[in-house]
């Protein structure tokens, strides 16, 4: 497998400092090594640009940061499309309003190639907001909401070259919904596998289901992670920590049965607030996690060196 890496070091939409860094956390954890150990090309394309900032006035007063986060979807739109001309991207955020970018370029590099597009978000949060019902006004609540179509984003963010169809896409780990983002999943026919789910029935018959369903279609599959999937315990380099998210052998068990299918296209990590983080813990989870991801097996993994 062909990977490459686009650094996506983007803060705007998180509401407190330090996801910028995260690219140069997840390298110093060695992500780039651990993919080619597993036998991948690793090229790295280093941080993409943001484009031209425009002057953007909306009637929600909460909206923070809508010019340079509309400037990052449409630089990161145009990374993803050509980064995932002939490899697998892997994109390091950042917060997760880089997903607005990301999942609208692989979007339309589906859509030329025919085939349907499917979205697996791993996170404790839907991120369904549009820029009206947004309460925070943290533009890392919209990315799923712009991408597959939600109204409300026209003339503010970027036009949507293919949207993602909501019933293609799977949210998984959910444990803090806003009332306007519970409606507007429903209303849209998005897949929610919430925590509460994932205790009674465990990860593996989800997403057992769920990649059934992409290898029917014969999809693409793009995963979305988001550091707050993670119990806090484990991943405590989060603005946003949520009691009671995925343990470390749920999150890599995901990984694996991802990795066995084959069907995984594209990766953001996204949300890793390094400032936050202890001795690197969170970075090294997370490139752990990817190197299941990619084909690491549980037998595989050697005693770990400091
Ligand atoms: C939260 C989003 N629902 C908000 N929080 C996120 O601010 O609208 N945290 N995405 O990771
Ligand atoms: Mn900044
Ligand atoms: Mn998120
Ligand atoms: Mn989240």
């Amino acid at each position: 497998m062909r990977c490459r890496i686009v650094g996506a070091p983007v803060e705007d939409g998180a509401g407190r400092m330090g996801c910028e860094m995260g690219p140069s956390a997840l390298r110093t954890a060695g992500l780039v090594a651990a993919l080619r150990a597993l036998g991948h090309e690793v090229v790295d394309m280093g941080p993409a640009r943001r484009a031209r900032l425009r002057a953007l006035r909306h009637a929600n007063a909460a909206l923070k940061a809508l010019p340079e986060v509309a400037a990052w979807t449409e630089a990161l739109r145009e990374a993803a499309y050509q980064a995932s001309a002939d490899a697998m991207p892997i994109f390091l955020g950042g917060d997760h309003s880089i997903s607005a970018g990301t999942l609208s370029g692989v979007a339309r590099r589906a859509a030329e190639n025919g085939r349907p597009l499917f979205v697996l978000w791993l996170d404790a949060h839907p991120d369904f907001h549009t820029l009206d019902t947004t309460v925070s006004g943290n533009l890392h609540g919209v990315p799923l909401a712009y991408a597959s179509g939600q109204p409300g984003f026209e003339g503010y963010f970027p036009d949507l070259p293919a949207r993602v169809e909501p019933t293609r896409i799977c949210t998984f780990g959910l444990r803090s919904v806003d009332p306007a983002e519970r409606s507007a999943l429903t209303a849209a026919g998005v897949t929610v596998h919430d925590m509460r789910a994932i205790d009674e029935h465990g990860a593996a018959p989800l997403m057992r289901d769920f990649i059934a369903r992409v290898a029917a279609a014969d999809g693409l599959l793009h995963v979305s992670l988001d550091v707050d999937f993670l119990d806090p315990g484990i991943a405590p380099a989060v603005g946003t920590m949520v009691p009671g998210g995925a343990t470390f052998r749920e999150a890599h068990l995901v990984m694996e049965m991802l990795s066995d299918s084959g069907l995984v296209t594209s990766l953001d990590l996204v949300e890793l607030n390094p400032f936050l983080d202890e001795r690197g813990r969170t970075a090294t989870l997370l490139v752990d996690l990817t190197a299941s991801l990619l084909g690491r097996r549980i037998m595989d993994r050697p005693t770990r060196s400091f």
